[in-house]
């Protein structure tokens, strides 16, 4: 009776790691050729759909799922949470090279990580356009994945030889760590329900690390195969967002929000009460440009 009770703990439980909790939220993983997209919760897809491209392989999951093609010529295409395409599609946009592997959001832009050299990670705006290099990965490994970290700001990667890294925004490394051997460690997603990381591992198999590199528990997800690369959780990037009434641009910014667009500030809030209701203030210029930009604004929503 004893041994069938430990024999029902959790491996993670069993070897003094954190309790891995059962997989809550959904894990949306990307297949390019034959484009497929599975939702997995549970261990279980829960929902899945054909893509509209062949090659889409980048995502991000705010609002809507947002994908973005592999190399010029692909086309990326925004879906609804449950599938429905919503019309707009993401033509290839020249800036920062070709080839583009996983994907990731902070929540203002989206970002993706290129299948060359160093693998360069750009960053684009939340509509796959205006490509920017935003640093090189670490040399001599082959990375493959990508995840945002909004926790402190930073991103994790994975490559082919079992390795996980966590990168400041100008790629350099502020941990590195040996994860259990595996196939591919494509797909990384950081799920922001428990802290910790999921990626797909080749075959069905699916995966979840602690931001110390521990293995705390895998799944064999049935119907899961082939050429996966693209695996991301919802990014909820919470945070008072105000209707922009007034936007000025000083000193030569051309990147200030518009009048009517949304604002989101990092005040934190659990309900639409806790934000003031008024926004005045003066934000560097967007996306790397000269100048700042004085905005004032109204409160709309929270998260
Ligand atoms: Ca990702």
């Amino acid at each position: 009776m004893r041994r069938a009770l430990i024999a029902a703990v959790p491996l993670s439980m069993a070897v003094g790691l954190q309790p891995a909790q059962a997989q809550t939220s959904e894990y949306y993983l990307l297949r390019a050729e034959s484009g497929h997209m599975w939702v997995i919760q549970n261990g279980q897809v829960v929902r899945e759909w054909n893509v509209d491209g062949d090659l889409e392989i980048p995502l991000t999951v705010i609002d809507t799922v947002r994908t973005y093609g592999y190399r010029p010529g692909d086309v990326g295409t925004e879906y609804a949470l449950d599938g429905q395409m919503t019309g707009e599609h993401y033509p290839w946009v020249d800036g920062c090279g070709a080839s583009w592997l996983d994907g990731t959001t902070d929540g203002q832009f989206a970002y993706a990580i290129q299948y060359t050299g160093n693998r360069p990670v750009c960053r684009f705006d939340l509509n796959w356009t205006n490509p920017t290099l935003l640093f090189n990965c670490p040399p001599g490994e082959q990375w493959d994945a990508l995840t945002y970290d909004p926790t402190d700001d930073t991103f994790w990667i994975t490559g082919r030889n079992n390795v996980l890294a966590q990168l400041d925004r100008s790629g350099n490394v502020l941990q590195r760590f040996t994860i259990p051997g595996g196939g591919r460690s494509a797909g990384l997603a950081y799920d922001a329900a428990d802290d910790t990381f999921w990626m797909y591992r080749g075959g069905d198999l699916i995966q979840q690390y602690s931001k110390s590199g521990q293995l705390l528990q895998s799944h064999n997800v049935a119907g899961v195969s082939g050429n996966v690369w693209g695996g991301e959780f919802q990014f909820s990037p919470g945070g008072c967002v105000y209707t922009v009434k007034k936007s000025k641009s000083k000193r030569g910014c051309e990147n200030c929000p518009e009048k009517g667009s949304d604002f989101r500030t990092d005040s934190e809030c659990e309900d639409v009460k806790d934000c003031a209701k008024k926004l005045k203030t003066t934000i560097a210029c967007p996306r790397g440009g000269n100048g700042i930009c004085k905005i004032k604004g109204k409160v709309k929503s929270c998260g």
